[in-house]
């Protein structure tokens, strides 16, 4: 039987490497969700709802390279939107397929459910398109080919595509032949012109041998686009050592011997580490960092542009120098390889070593002690194994986390730069799925969790095993840091969490709740000793989330009138 337009795509992207459908079913998305059950290579993933399939199929791309979320005209496109803003913002390659009424329901003028009943069938589009980097409208005519091109660009923007299947179109058989599928990490991102490369490579070895101090802050960029790897041996052939930013944490396991500490302004850890990135003679920047606000210790930092060379996925700049034909990856390619070759390479990593590494922070707390962020985190971090993944959502548990040296071997996936609190819980399962050697270790406010707390159920349903652990302060703590407290609009309804799971029909999973020092080890103790998911609701004072400065909240706000003398 000839392929459908629909099952034609899925082919596609099931080619990417991806194995999940995250989403909600509606009549128009029929085609679509009929063909992911029957397709060989792809499961259902029965999301809660479509924000919460967005966010999953984010933390998906997080781990597999790309994502799928599918949902229904109108109504499930629409609840999906800022889950897929963020993955624009935080760069990830998330399809979202969406099915849309039948080009016979549009020919003929009817009037159909989830529209405005004015014969607009266009609308949702400009809406949907806009948080993507490339959309289609797929035919049987140009199924082919605008996949190629679709795929192509959402991997070459590592951004959201959007794809819509008018239902009777949907089914029926493309024309052309079909092409047969190319893995995720074999599609090269750009071509460098070879002249303008030698020139980068060129300017970049001299500024890198003149040096007394450089310093590399690699980004998140480099994961994106599959370039880890080629990072280490580059690390490995130069010597370079290398701080990350909130933004571009645990990149690499934060053991690695050139690894300097987190680089955010004045909030940097170790303290020291800002006068030796501020200070550097030469940064080198790999990837283009973001100057957020989060991500600068509220702009605290400095880093100066004449003495940084920014190298984006496609072009460079150094200065007032810009080159625009040069890839990231065939610019860490030529370094490195300059660096075997020559004997520029001449101080180990541990002279280099400026600063301490960040010991783990002291275990604070006796037993019948109440539990909080001082007793908490310390135990959190002797608790992480080499393979697990921390997901962690916004809210104070980020900024600690951030703060925080990971053990050996540890990933972590945040959303330092979007920020939209919720996203952890789906994320999660996302990340489970997608990556089944590690085991994911949430960390969630109480205030982020009751925003997505549905996803539990879906973790049961698909039997992940994650480590939940949701911080219940009964507030919206951040918040109160960064206005003042007492505000009724930050109070949460007082949910007992360790009921969740059950309640959600997740089997077999350990569920508790640590209120003293004694009962958060014996619940971390058995947690690991636990061969299954967990849940785990640990108290926290809310006395703890007390306003910044004034001055602080200022320099987040930039609401004051500025000073003319300053
Ligand atoms: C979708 C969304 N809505 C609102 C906000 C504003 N916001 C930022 S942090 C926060 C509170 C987080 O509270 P909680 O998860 O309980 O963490 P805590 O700081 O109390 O530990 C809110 C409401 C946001 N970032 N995203
Ligand atoms: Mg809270």
């Amino acid at each position: 039987m000839p392929t459908s337009v629909v099952t034609y795509a899925l082919d596609r992207l099931a080619d990417l490497g991806i194995g999940h459908v995250f989403g909600v079913p509606g009549d128009y998305a029929f085609p679509l969700n009929d063909a992911v059950e029957v397709h060989p290579r792809l499961q259902w993933v029965p999301s809660a709802n479509e924000l919460n399939a967005a966010y999953a199929a984010d933390g998906y791309a997080r781990r597999r390279g790309a994502g799928i979320v599918c949902t229904t005209y109108g109504v499930g496109e629409l609840s999906a939107l800022n889950g897929l803003m963020g993955a624009m913002a935080e760069r990830l390659p998330v399809f979202h397929l969406v099915g849309t009424p039948s080009l016979r329901i549009v020919r003929q003028g009817l009037i159909c459910h989830h529209t405005l009943a004015d014969r607009n069938y266009d609308r949702f589009e400009a809406i949907s398109g806009a948080a993507s980097c490339v959309s289609a409208r797929l035919t049987p005519e140009n199924a082919v080919i605008e996949m190629e091109r679709v795929i192509d660009k959402a991997l070459e923007e590592s951004r959201p595509a959007y794809l819509t299947f008018p239902m009777d179109l949907a089914l029926m058989p493309i024309t052309g032949k079909p092409i047969q599928g190319t893995l995720i990490g074999t599609i090269n991102q750009h071509d460098s012109v070879p002249g303008e490369l030698e020139a980068v490579l060129d300017l970049l070895m001299d500024r890198i041998a003149a040096a007394e101090h450089p310093v590399v802050l690699p980004t998140i960029t480099l994961r994106r686009y599959g370039l880890v790897e080629m990072f280490e041996t580059f690390l490995e052939a130069s010597g370079l050592p290398y701080a990350t930013t909130p933004m571009d944490k645990a990149l690499l396991s934060e053991d690695h011997p050139a690894f300097l500490g987190m680089y955010n302004g004045a909030r940097s850890t170790p303290a020291q580490l800002q006068g030796v990135v501020e200070e550097a003679d030469l940064i080198i920047d790999l990837g283009g960092l973001v100057p957020e606000d989060l991500n600068t210790g509220l702009w605290s930092g400095h880093v100066d542009p004449s003495r940084t060379m920014s190298i984006y996925p496609d072009w460079v700049q150094a200065g007032d120098l810009v080159f625009t034909s040069v890839s990231i990856s065939d610019v860490l390619a030529g370094m490195t390889s300059r660096f075997q070759t020559t004997s520029l390479r001449t101080e180990a990593w541990g002279e280099r070593r400026i600063v301490q590494p960040q010991p783990l922070l002291p275990l604070d707390g006796a037993e019948d002690q109440p539990t909080g962020s001082l007793s908490f985190y310390p135990r959190l971090q002797r608790f992480l194994k080499p393979t697990d993944l921390l997901v962690s959502d916004t809210g104070t548990c980020l900024l600690k986390l951030n703060a925080m040296r990971l053990p050996g071997g540890v990933a972590m996936e945040s959303q330092t730069l979007w920020g939209s609190i919720g996203w952890g819980t789906p994320a999660a399962l996302g990340c489970a799925l997608a990556d089944p050697e590690r085991r994911v270790v949430l960390v969630s406010g109480d205030g982020a969790h009751q925003l997505t707390v549905q996803e539990i159920g879906v973790m049961g349903f698909m039997g992940v095993k994650p480590v939940v652990i949701v911080l219940n302060n009964g507030l919206y703590g951040v918040e109160a840091l960064i206005s003042e407290t007492g505000h009724a609009y930050n109070d949460l309804p007082p949910w007992r969490y360790a009921e969740i799971p059950a309640a959600l029909g997740c089997g077999g999973w350990w569920c508790g709740r640590a209120s003293t020092v004694t009962e958060l080890e014996q619940s971390l103790a058995a947690i690991n000793a636990h061969d299954g998911a967990a849940y785990l609701e640990v108290l926290i004072p809310a006395e703890e989330s007390q306003p910044l400065s004034e001055e602080v909240i200022e320099m987040l706000h930039q609401t004051a009138t500025p000073n003319r003398a300053g």
